[in-house]
């Protein structure tokens, strides 16, 4: 019973934190019962509460910390998995204010959009890579509700993996075209390289990443649908974000996405 009420008044903080953009202390220290299962109980509330508020949708899944230089920075071991909303979803070309936000970053990403079901346990990389109908550069803006992004692998979960807005890029392409591990991205602030790496920074092959989390939803029943996007996780560390920034990723064989940031 007392879990069902921690469950809920999380959520509900973790819910009017983003709304009205303010920061939360971590909640393992008053709740040391809060562990990764109860985590993603509390982030299925949070996801409900704002499919209500918002009139959402869920359009599909985003992995975090599947590279190790997001799980060094966030201090953590395994990656995690939040839910994409229609409502996060921003397109280029538009300008982006930063009033929703509270310490807004950036990173670089690769999105896959599946034509088949995808579902756990046991699915492979090859079996991913067959449910995928095409890959394309994406920019994710992550703004984690805790103060100084200070959180443990629970925190984070129930926070929706600190999920806020995304861009998908425009060149769809299919995955036996290229060879994702080696596929080469260049991360650009103000026309400014700021990191480089390759699509093996996630987990050996970005696909790696997703098979990783359609295991990890069959514990809960749950899979990738049809049509349904999935963010792979960062390719290098977050960058944070100022009015006037221009960000561009860049991919090799999939071409690039641009956001530009204003008051
Ligand atoms: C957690 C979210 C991580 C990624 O791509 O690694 C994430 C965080 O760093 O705040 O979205
Ligand atoms: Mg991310």
């Amino acid at each position: 019973m007392r879990q069902k009420e921690s469950i809920e008044s999380i959520a509900t903080v973790l819910f009017r934190a983003e709304k009205e953009a303010f920061e939360v202390d971590k909640f393992v220290d008053l709740y040391p019962e809060l562990d990764a299962d109860m985590a993603y109980r509390i982030q299925e509330r949070l996801i409900a509460l704002k499919c209500k508020a918002e009139a959402a949708k869920v359009t599909g899944w985003k992995l975090g910390l599947t590279s190790q230089a997001k799980q060094q920075m966030m201090g953590v071991h395994e990656p995690v998995y939040g839910v994409l909303l229609d409502s996060m979803r921003l397109s280029e070309g538009n300008p982006v204010t930063l009033a929703p936000f509270i310490h807004p970053k950036i990173e670089p990403e690769i999105a896959f959009v599946f034509h088949r079901e995808l579902k756990g346990p046991g699915v492979s990389v090859p079996e991913v890579l067959a449910a995928t109908a095409c890959v394309m550069p994406a920019l994710e803006i992550i703004d984690s509700r805790y103060r100084n992004f200070s959180f443990t692998l629970a925190d984070v979960i129930a926070d929706n993996a600190s999920s806020s807005r995304y861009l998908l890029g425009e060149v769809h392409v299919k995955p036996d075209e290229i060879d994702m591990r080696l596929s080469g991205m260049v991360f650009q602030k103000n026309g400014k390289v700021i990191a480089t790496s390759t699509g093996a920074s996630v987990m050996g092959h970005p696909a790696r990443a997703i098979a990783w989390m359609a295991n990890k939803l069959a514990e809960s029943g749950q899979s990738i649908r049809p049509g349904e996007i999935v963010l792979s996780g960062a390719l290098c560390e977050a960058t944070s974000i100022a009015a006037g920034d221009t960000v561009t990723v860049s991919i090799d064989g999939m071409g690039s996405v641009t956001v530009v940031f204003t008051n």
